[in-house]
């Protein structure tokens, strides 16, 4: 398929914790939201997460120090982030959109690559798609979304975030430079701050200006990646929206040599294998909130019990204690253990924002 005939949506939600936050809570809708650290009075460490467009308002960003949003906006409603909220809303919003797409590709908690290009035929039905999804989100979940649609991932996630909020932005392929060339070059995926201000020393402040630019000089400049920035500035970009396989969960089993009835050696395994888990879940930087128990009995008889806790944790203790406290009930002299197994899920990776179902 030639990269002029595919059609592609970026979605992404619109301040999304703190949307999620106003639905649950219909009476602070209007004042200025934020999701973060606890300010405590104008003393509080950390950032915020997230800021409501009332908030905004006021220069409340995320990233921003707590302390500072105090200052600017004392007022606003203060709210620490529930995690595990925000994670099954989120899986409910991917969920619907997933089904109208060819490929879907999550990036991020709120937001997703759709691929339609033999959904849909050309832009004005795109648009309607766009528009059905909108609305399946606003109806199910009392949400918005801001679509953007384009020729590819680049452009359609530029044209997502060009009318926030419930925006809805169709660029068509002859579009692109003229919709592209007057914005900045941050809005170009991998331009980060320091690679701004280089450009900014050889003039190049927008992307018109970039796309403009001498590629073999930003070549020598920057590598590779200077190759890469003039075609994104062109509006080119060939890559593909792909169904990405996240880690879902962690777990560790175990089959005793012999089945056993005895108590400590079934609960020394299990907690042998938490151990495993949380290392495991360490390594790669994960906190959990769902934890597992399977338990199979003599003759194959198997059951499973799981056990939400009410908040993100990687600590063994959390584990060991849930995963025991799951176990004793199945514990018997008269009935013996094959199998036991632990499995942590409902994770959230800690280095970025970002969510692994
Ligand atoms: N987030 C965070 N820390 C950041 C950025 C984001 O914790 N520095 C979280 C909170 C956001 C969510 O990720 O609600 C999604 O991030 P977005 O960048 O998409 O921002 P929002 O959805 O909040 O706002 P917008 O309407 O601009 O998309
Ligand atoms: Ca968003
Ligand atoms: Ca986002």
């Amino acid at each position: 398929m030639s990269e002029s005939q595919r059609i592609i949506f970026h979605l992404d939600m619109d301040h999304f914790y703190t949307a999620v936050e106003e639905r649950e809570r219909p009476e602070i809708k209007g004042k200025p939201v934020i999701v973060g650290a606890d300010p405590k009075g104008g003393k509080g460490r950390g950032v915020v997460a997230t800021s409501n467009y009332v908030a905004r308002k006021a220069g409340v960003r995320s990233g921003l120090p707590i302390s500072h949003a105090w200052r600017l906006c004392p007022e606003a409603v203060y709210l620490p982030p529930n995690f595990s909220l925000y994670i099954k809303v989120s899986d409910e919003i991917m969920t619907i959109a997933r089904n109208y797409a060819n490929k879907f590709e999550q990036w991020g908690i709120d937001e997703a690559f759709l691929d339609v290009s033999s959904k849909v035929n050309g832009y004005v039905e795109a648009e309607d798609l766009a528009r059905q999804i909108k609305s399946e989100i606003k109806e199910k979940e009392g949400l918005t979304a801001s679509i953007g649609v384009g020729p590819n991932k680049l452009v359609a996630k530029v044209a997502s975030d060009f009318q926030k909020p419930d925006g809805l932005t169709v660029v068509r392929d002859e579009e692109v430079e003229v919709f592209l060339a007057p914005l900045s070059v941050r809005k170009l995926l991998w331009v980060g701050r320091k690679t701004e201000v280089k450009l900014k020393e050889l003039g190049v402040n927008t992307i018109g200006d970039l796309a403009a630019y001498d590629a073999s000089t930003l070549t020598s400049m920057f590598g590779v990646m200077g190759w890469q920035m003039h075609l994104l500035a062109r509006g080119i970009d060939k890559s593909e929206v792909e169904e990405r396989v996240g880690v879902k969960s962690v777990s560790h089993e175990t089959t005793f040599e012999e089945d056993t009835a005895d108590s400590n050696a079934i609960l020394q395994a299990l907690n042998e294998l938490c151990v495993e888990v949380q290392k495991e879940t360490e390594n790669q930087h994960l906190l959990f909130k769902t934890v597992t128990l399977k338990i199979r009995f003599e003759h194959f008889e198997t059951h499973t019990k799981s056990k939400t806790l009410p908040f993100l944790t990687n600590r063994l203790y959390d584990l060991q204690k849930n995963a025991k406290e799951m176990l004793l009930p199945y514990l018997h002299e008269d009935r013996k253990v094959r199998l036991v197994g632990v499995r942590v899920s409902s994770l959230v990776s800690t280095e970025k924002q970002k969510i692994l179902l």
